[in-house]
C-alpha cells in the first residue's frame, strides 16, 4: 500500500511554560506524519487519542503501561526543571520545549531523535545512550547533562522508548490508521485579482484550497507553457486536516487573456483542474 512506501514522521511534542516558581503548564501532542493521532493537555492525567485507531496494535496493557510511564515523565520532568531553575539561578519565565520521535522508511529501517529547546533555542539531545549539549549550548548546559547522564535508568528508558516502542507503535498505527493515512481529498480552486502591482498590471490569483495530502502542482500556464512568474505562497492549513495554496502572477493588462491555473493533486488522479482566467467575469 501507498502508505508503507513512503518514509512517515512520527514525532511527540511538548511545550512547557514556566511562570514563576509555582505557575507553570505542560501540554502535548503527537503528529503521525500529517496528522494529529494524539493531545495531552496540562488539566489530563492520560494522553487522549484523538483518533479511533491511535492505540495502535498494542493491547489495554501495553497502553496503561506507557500512559504510566509518561505521567510519571511529567511530574519528573517539571521538578527537574524547577530543580535546574533554583540550581542554575535562571530566570523567568522559562519556555521548554520537547522534540522526539521517530521517522520510519520502508523496510523496517527506523532513525529516532529527541531535542529539548529552552527560550525557543536547542540545548540538547539525547543521543545513542546519553545526553548530549547541542553545539552552540550555553556553557551552564554541560553541567544539566552532566547531572541527566548519572540516571541511567532513565538513559535506558529513554533507549528503550526511542529504539524499540516508537517503530512498534508507528508499524500498528500504518495498519489500524491506514484508510485515514491514505485519504485522498479533492481541492476546491477558484481565482480572484490581487492588489495591483503597479499601473497597467493585474496579480492574478488561483486559490487552491481543501486538498489532502500536502504535496500539491500548481501554476499559471498559458497553453502549455509554465509562467515562470509564477509565485507560490506557503501551504497554509484549513484547520479540519486539509490544505489551502495560492499561487499569483503579476501580468500586464493586456496578457491577461488566455492564462490559466493549473492545478495537479494526487486525488485528482491525473484530471488536472484548469481554470481560465477570464470566464465567469474575471479580469
Ligand atoms: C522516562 C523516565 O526529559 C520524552 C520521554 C522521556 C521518558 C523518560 C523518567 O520519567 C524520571 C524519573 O526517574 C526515576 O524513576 C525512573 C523509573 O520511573 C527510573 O528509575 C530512574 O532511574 C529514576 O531516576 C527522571 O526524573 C527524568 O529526569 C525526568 C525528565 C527526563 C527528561 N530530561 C531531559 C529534559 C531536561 C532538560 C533540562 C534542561 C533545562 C533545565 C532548566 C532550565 C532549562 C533547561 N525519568
Amino acid at each position: 500500500s501507498d502508505v508503507l512506501r513512503r518514509s512517515v514522521l512520527f514525532r511527540y511534542l511538548q511545550i512547557s511554560s514556566f511562570t514563576n516558581s509555582s505557575w507553570m503548564r505542560t501540554d502535548a501532542l503527537i503528529l503521525l506524519g500529517e496528522l494529529q493521532t494524539h493531545s495531552w493537555s496540562n488539566a489530563s492525567d492520560t494522553v487522549s487519542c484523538v483518533k479511533p485507531w491511535a492505540q495502535g496494535t498494542f493491547s489495554s496493557q501495553q497502553w496503561v503501561h506507557l500512559q504510566n510511564i509518561f505521567r510519571v515523565f511529567r511530574s519528573s520532568f517539571t521538578r527537574d526543571i524547577q530543580e535546574f531553575a533554583k540550581m542554575l539561578s535562571l530566570e523567568y519565565p522559562m519556555e521548554l520545549q520537547l522534540s522526539g520521535g521517530c521517522e520510519v522508511h520502508p523496510g523496517n529501517i527506523s532513525e529516532h531523535f529527541l531535542h529539548v529547546a529552552y527560550q525557543g533555542e536547542h540545548i540538547l539531545s539525547f543521543q545513542g545512550t546519553a545526553w548530549e549539549p547541542a553545539p552552540q549550548a550555553p556553557h551552564w548546559v554541560d553541567l544539566v547533562i552532566k547531572v541527566l547522564n548519572q540516571d541511567k535508568g532513565t538513559r535506558e528508558t529513554v533507549q528503550w522508548l526511542l529504539n524499540d516502542i516508537c517503530p512498534q507503535f508507528v508499524n500498528g498505527l500504518l495498519e489500524t490508521g491506514k484508510s485515514d493515512l491514505e485519504k485522498q481529498v479533492k481541492p476546491k480552486a477558484w481565482l480572484s485579482s490581487g492588489p495591483s502591482p503597479g499601473p497597467g498590471h493585474l496579480l492574478l490569483v488561483c486559490h487552491v484550497s481543501g486538498f489532502y495530502p500536502k504535496p500539491m502542482w500548481v501554476m499559471w500556464v498559458r497553453g502549455d507553457q509554465e509562467q515562470q512568474g509564477t509565485q507560490r505562497g506557503d501551504i497554509l492549513p484549513n484547520g479540519d486536516e486539509t490544505w489551502y495554496l495560492r499561487a499569483t502572477l503579476d501580468v500586464a493588462a493586456g496578457e491577461a487573456a488566455g492564462l490559466a491555473c493549473r492545478v495537479k493533486h494526487s486525488s485528482l488522479g491525473g484530471q488536472d483542474f484548469v481554470l481560465y482566467w477570464g470566464e465567469k467575469g474575471l479580469g
